[in-house]
C-alpha cells in the first residue's frame, strides 16, 4: 500500500494497490478500499514538474472555466483535497501525491482498436480545444517552459550531443544527422506562432489516446485527462501529437521498425473528428495540420534521442535503450510522413471542404 492514500478522504479503508504502467512521467496507482470504492493515486514527478502548485492551479482554473460555458458540457475529473485541505499531499521526503476517484467503467487505450475509437479520441481533444477557445491562455502558468518550442528542443539536443554524458554519441551518428537535416521544417510552426500567423491558444499539449478516458462498454469518450501540460500553445500541436501516437501502426517503443508506419485511415478519421468538434480552427490552422503531425513526431523523436544521450533522466524506461527505440520509431514515422505528404494534405482538404 502507498501510505499517501491515507491522507485523502476515501470511502472505506484502502486495502488494494496496483501500479498502472502507462505514462512515462508520474507513477500511478489504482487503490481499492474495503467497501469496493476505487481511487487513482499519483506520485508527481518533480524533476519534470518542479512547481506542483502551478499544475494544480492551472487545473483548477481550467475546471472552473469549463464548468459553465457555452460549448456544452466538458466533463473533467476532480482531484480530492487532502484531509489537511491541501490540493496535494507532501510526504515530507520530497514526494508530492494527488488523488481522484476512479471513474467507474472507464478505460484508457494504448492504441485505437478501431477507427471509431480514434474518432472518439479526436472528438474529445477537438472539443477540449473548442471549449477553451475563450480561455485567456496567458493566465496559465507555463508548467514546463518551452515545452513545445521546437527551436529550443534542438538547442537541448545540441547540448546533449556536446556533453555526451554517457559516451553514447559515437553510436548515434545516423540519428543525429537525421534530426539535424530536418531542423528547418521542424521549426516552421514555432516561427508561425511567434509571428502571429497561427493563434496562440490554451492547448492540452499531451494528446496521446491514453489521455482520454473511454467507457469500457460504449467506447464513448468520457473526458480528457492529464492536464499537467495545459499551457499556451498551438492547436495543430494537439492534433499532431495525437497523430504521432495514435495513427502509428506500432507501439511507440516497437523494436521491429518494419511495423512502423502512418495509417492514413486513422489519420483521416482523426482529421474528421478533430475539425468537426473544433469549428473555431482558422483556415491556416487547418492547412497546417499535416505539419503539426510532422513537427510533434520529430520533436518527440529528438526529445527521446536527447534523453538517451543524457542517460535516460526524463522519460522512465523499463529496459535498456528504450528511449533510443522510441526515437527510432518517431524517425521511421517521419520518413513515412515524407512519403505520404501529398496524401496527408489531400485528406485534410477532402475532410474540411464544405
Ligand atoms: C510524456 O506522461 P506521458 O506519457 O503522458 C511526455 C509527453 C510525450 C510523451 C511521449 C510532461 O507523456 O510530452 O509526448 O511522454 N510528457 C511530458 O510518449 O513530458
Ligand atoms: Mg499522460
Amino acid at each position: 500500500m502507498k501510505e499517501a492514500i491515507f491522507h485523502f478522504p476515501t470511502d472505506g479503508r484502502p486495502c488494494g494497490c496496483e501500479q498502472i504502467k502507462s505514462g512515462h512521467i508520474h507513477e500511478t496507482y489504482l487503490i481499492t478500499t474495503d467497501t469496493g470504492s476505487q481511487y487513482i493515486l499519483q506520485w508527481i514527478n518533480q524533476y519534470v514538474f518542479p512547481n506542483v502548485n502551478a499544475i494544480m492551479n492551472n487545473m483548477q482554473a481550467i475546471s472552473s472555466f469549463l464548468k459553465d460555458q457555452k460549448h456544452g458540457k466538458t466533463p473533467m475529473i476532480r482531484y480530492l483535497n487532502t484531509r489537511e485541505c491541501q490540493t496535494y499531499y507532501d510526504d515530507g521526503e520530497g514526494g508530492a501525491w494527488r488523488a481522484y476517484r476512479y471513474v467507474d467503467n472507464s478505460i484508457c487505450l494504448q492504441r485505437p482498436d478501431s477507427l471509431e475509437d480514434f474518432y472518439e479520441c479526436a472528438r474529445a481533444f477537438g472539443h477540449f480545444q473548442y471549449a477553451l477557445n475563450d480561455f485567456p491562455a496567458q493566465q496559465l502558468e507555463e508548467t514546463i517552459p518551452n515545452f513545445h518550442n521546437t527551436v529550443d528542443r534542438y538547442r537541448q539536443l545540441r547540448d546533449a550531443i556536446r556533453r555526451d554524458e554517457k559516451g553514447r554519441r559515437a553510436e548515434l551518428g545516423a540519428e543525429i544527422d537525421f534530426a539535424l537535416r530536418r531542423e528547418e521544417k521542424a521549426c516552421r510552426l514555432h516561427h508561425m506562432m511567434e509571428n502571429g500567423s497561427l493563434p496562440t491558444r490554451a492547448t492540452h499539449n499531451d494528446t496521446k489516446i491514453n489521455n482520454v478516458l473511454m467507457d469500457k462498454d460504449t467506447r464513448k469518450a468520457i473526458c480528457v485527462i492529464d492536464l499537467d501540460t495545459v499551457m499556451p500553445g498551438l492547436s495543430v500541436y494537439d492534433f499532431g501529437d495525437a497523430i504521432r501516437f495514435g495513427a502509428s501502426t506500432a507501439a511507440e517503443d516497437e523494436r521491429d521498425l518494419s511495423k512502423v508506419a502512418l495509417d492514413l485511415d486513422l489519420f483521416r478519421i482523426f482529421v474528421r473528428g478533430f475539425c468537426e468538434a473544433c469549428p473555431s480552427l482558422t483556415p491556416e490552422e487547418i492547412r497546417m495540420l499535416p505539419l503539426g503531425a510532422y513537427t510533434m513526431t520529430l520533436e518527440c523523436g529528438i526529445r527521446f534521442l536527447a534523453d538517451y544521450l543524457n542517460g535516460d533522466k526524463y522519460f522512465s524506461i523499463d529496459r535498456e535503450k528504450q528511449n533510443l527505440d522510441r526515437a527510432h520509431t518517431q524517425f521511421k514515422l517521419i520518413e513515412d510522413m515524407e512519403r505520404k505528404w501529398d496524401e496527408m494534405e489531400q485528406i485534410v482538404k477532402e475532410e474540411t471542404e464544405d
